[in-house]
């Protein structure tokens, strides 16, 4: 894993968009969000454990496996968007880059690879691409029934509760 603030230049999503300006990990924190090197996924399982993660599945988004869906798939990760669940994702193979919003709204890119899982709060604004290399398989962990349901940002988005829960936390 590695954070770093996004370059805002133009250019295909998947390439780095690399400031060469870390994000530290304590800024990180204070976003709420958690990341982790599990080589074991037995470390997958307690993290599952502990928080009653009950169910999972595995996803690989790439043009072998989605074929003539995947350029459109990869688009549609890309929106802005929040959960009112966490959102917890375990990189199997390949990589990736999770987007999430810092405090005065730029983007802090996150840099997943083999074996890093995520935590992501209830209410941050993010988005996930795949890099240059075109292929992410992960594992997504969830409580019951999957609440994957992305709340575009916009309209009255802001207004949500879980929005305004993270804000309070973020703020605390
Ligand atoms: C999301 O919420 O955008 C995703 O779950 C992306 C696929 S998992 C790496
Ligand atoms: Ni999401």
């Amino acid at each position: 894993m590695r954070a770093y603030w996004f370059d805002n230049l133009p250019g295909d999503q998947r390439e780095p968009h690399d400031s060469g300006r870390d994000v530290d990990p304590a800024y990180l924190s204070k976003l709420g969000i958690l990341a982790f090197n599990y080589p074991s996924v037995d470390d997958v399982n307690a993290v599952a454990q502990q928080r009653g993660y009950k169910n999972r599945d595995e996803i690989t988004i790439s043009p072998e496996k989605m074929g003539n869906i995947y350029e459109e798939k990869v688009k549609t990760f890309f929106h802005e968007h929040l959960h009112e669940d966490e959102e917890i994702r375990y990189i199997i193979d390949g990589g990736g880059y999770f987007d999430v919003r810092g405090k005065d709204d730029d983007w802090v890119r996150i840099k997943l690879d083999k074996n890093d899982l995520m935590i992501m709060p209830a209410g941050i604004y993010h988005r996930f691409t795949t890099d240059e290399k075109n292929y992410t398989k992960a594992m997504r962990l969830f409580k019951d029934e999957p609440k994957w349901t992305p709340i575009n940002r916009g309209g009255d988005s802001d207004e949500n509760t879980y929005r305004k829960e993270y804000i309070k936390l973020r703020e605390s």
